[in-house]
């Protein structure tokens, strides 16, 4: 197909990308930055006020436009976006406690023994869970107290009455907080299913009641699904620790068959991992000339793999297109989210071979090739023996050179020990140096990339310009990847720290910018933050800390999930691009303002990345000020 010109340099400020972005328009490959450019959102889906929940409508509704005030049945603005709203929540809500009932489901099958290749690697995080849960520990082996906690948690799921347990972990004033508004989850699937359910046409049609199921759902994933995902990968796999490792797409080799793993689920790639040690499997690559295999991530699941591997980076989101169009990924295998439609056809004008793996998710064109705990090794080693296979057909490749160092692994474990010592683990020196000064506080940069904005710009420059002013910044999800992309995620990288946070980071040997994990391990910025709380000397709960978080280049449903558990959490959440409320200044005007009096924080929107960084730093600021530590 022959293709428009396109401004790389405009559409993201990664060399690599601009290089494979020119070359697909030179070849005629459409990618998500062409097709973004070709269509404009729609205005009234974009404020969130276009409802379809009924075929009375569909109903556009605009609180300006002349005869649109209401939908059909009545509806306002402000209920449809709230609806909208609602429906986002449970969908991200959905999407991470669905992949942490995959894993709880694979936990429980290592722990009886019946998923080879998987075995419980962290028994000291096993013992603590359990010991957390209430589970008498004394006398059991590691695979019998596992088996526990995985039925303990499993059963979360399916919750109908009480309470979900790792809600006790937040500081007890936010308990009471939720506990005021009635915004305690019950059950993981009951909060996504009951804000399916009111969401409905003719059901719940007050914003801030519709809101209030909003903030309980989140919680159901934040302090619910995505955290189970969290701890139940760490005891699978191993709790993360610092590892260094390379990103960008010249982790690609020219000499090896080249393997990327994308979507979310670590379970199959951790296998593909191992099995690409296999000297019958290398044997077979040598066979067709390749010098070896080589995994590389795309997505949460790079981020999994890296944190705990340490297997290179190939990019973020939007880099899924970009890595196919070098010619030399000889398969690619996808499983969960984020995964674009449009692989099919790039794998096509190449001559990558696709592969879906999960039962909940196939693409047309794709090999589907379906991964359950019992054939996990199977499937891994068939998929790398094709993909042996494909490597003589590769046609020209273009690999950029672009390969970078970086630092991964800053569980909140880690974090602890890091700053505490092993023996003496502890956030207390971090709580000093925000108190003292040093540090200004701490902002959690995440999410996803949008080709509706300057790629991978929006977060570097955001956080170039928080650590310059002595923010200590928390990555995660893609905006984890773009930051190491461009140096950031190295001790090194502190040369660009104001003076204070640069003489912590030099003390400690970190990074200013702390690499924490996928978008299920947001997780564990909450627990972080409890820990900040705990501690001392800042507060009594998450709304008064000086912290901050922003998701300035989102896209998918799961980050205004994540968004809600934050600010239900009491921390203020900032979002660019766009923002799903717009269309109605009454739910605007909540989310911005209003529920501040429930929860202690904010939504807000910025689409300018500077204006961004300013404004956390107002937030810090005032924070610092309330608590009277404005040094
Ligand atoms: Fe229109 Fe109301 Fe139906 Fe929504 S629920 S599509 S606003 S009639
Ligand atoms: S992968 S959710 S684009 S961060 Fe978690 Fe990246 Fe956003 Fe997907």
């Amino acid at each position: 197909m022959k293709l428009k010109a396109v401004n790389e340099k405009a559409l993201t400020n990664c060399s690599a990308s601009q290089q494979m972005l020119a070359k697909t328009t030179r070849e005629g490959v459409e990618t998500a930055f062409h097709r973004a450019l070709k269509k404009k959102p729609c205005p009234y889906g974009v404020g969130g006020t276009c409802c379809r929940i009924c075929y009375m409508g569909p109903c556009r509704v605009s609180d300006n436009a002349p005869g649109a005030a209401t939908g059909v049945c009545g509806a306002t603005a402000e209920t449809i976006s709230a609806r909208n709203f609602g429906r986002m929540i449970a969908a991200g809500a959905a999407a991470h406690s669905d992949h942490a009932r995959e894993v709880a489901l694979t936990f429980l099958a290592a722990a009886r023994g019946e998923a080879p290749g998987f075995e419980i690697r962290d028994e000291e995080k096993l013992r603590a869970v359990a010991a957390e849960l209430g589970i008498e520990a004394a006398g059991k082996n590691k695979n019998r107290l596992a088996e526990e906690v995985g039925l303990k948690l499993l059963a979360e799921f399916g919750q109908q009455e009480g309470e979900l347990h790792f809600i006790r972990r937040a500081p007890a004033k936010r308990q009471e907080v939720w506990q005021r508004l009635g915004v305690v989850p019950r059950g993981i699937d009951r909060e996504i299913v009951e804000m399916m359910h009111r969401t409905s046409v003719g059901v719940d049609q007050e914003y801030v009641h519709l809101m209030l199921h909003g903030m309980r759902t989140s919680l159901a994933d934040g302090w619910g699904g995505s955290m189970i995902a969290t701890e139940l990968q760490d005891i699978l796999f191993g709790t993360p620790v610092p590892i260094r490792a390379k990103v960008n797409l010249g982790v690609l080799k020219a000499d090896q068959v080249n393997i990327i793993v994308h979507g979310h689920e670590p379970l199959l790639p951790e296998l593909m991992v191992a099995a690409a040690k296999d000297e019958e499997l290398l044997l077979a690559a040598r066979g067709v000339g390749a010098n070896g295999i080589n995994i590389a991530g795309i997505c949460c699941t790079a981020n999994e793999i890296l944190m705990r591997k340490g297997v290179p980076v190939a990019g973020s989101v939007l880099q899924q297109e970009l890595a196919i169009a070098t010619g030399a990924v000889d398969a690619m295998v996808v499983d969960v989210q984020c995964v674009m439609q449009g692989l099919g056809t790039v794998a096509r004008c190449y001559h990558t071979e696709l592969f879906t793996t999960s039962s909940r998710a196939q693409i047309p064109g794709a090999i589907h090739l379906e991964f359950n705990h019992e054939n996990g090794f199977e499937v891994a080693r068939e998929i790398i023996r094709r993909a042996i296979a494909n490597f003589p057909k590769r046609r020209a490749v273009e690999i950029p050179t672009e390969e970078v160092d970086l630092v991964a692994g800053f569980s909140h474990e880690t974090i602890n020990y890091m700053l505490g010592g092993r023996f003496r683990a502890s956030y207390r020196p971090l709580n000093d140096n925000i108190i003292n000064g040093r540090i200004r506080g701490v902002a959690a940069v995440v999410g996803c990339s949008n080709p509706r904005v300057r790629f991978g710009d929006l977060h570097t420059t955001i956080v170039r310009e928080l650590i310059a002013n002595n923010v200590l910044v928390l990555v995660t999800g893609c905006a984890a990847i773009n930051c190491a992309k461009e140096g950031l995620l190295i001790p090194e990288a502190a040369e660009l720290a104001g003076s204070g946070l640069r003489e912590v980071c030099e003390a400690v040997g970190m990074p200013p910018v702390l690499h924490c994990g996928s978008c299920v391990d947001n997780s564990r910025l909450l627990v972080a933050g409890t820990a900040i709380v705990k501690e001392g000397g800042l507060g009594e709960d998450l709304s008064e800390v000086p912290v901050c978080g922003c998701a300035p280049e989102w896209m998918s449903e799961k980050a205004i999930c994540i968004g809600q558990y934050f600010v239900t959490s009491g921390v203020t959440v900032g979002f660019g691009v766009a923002f799903p409320s717009t269309g109605s200044e009454k739910f605007s005007d909540y989310l911005f303002g209003g529920i501040k009096e429930h929860v202690g924080a904010t939504w807000f929107f910025e689409p300018d990345p500077m204006a961004m960084a300013r404004q956390i730093i107002t937030i810090l600021d005032e924070k610092r000020k309330a608590l009277g530590i404005d040094v």
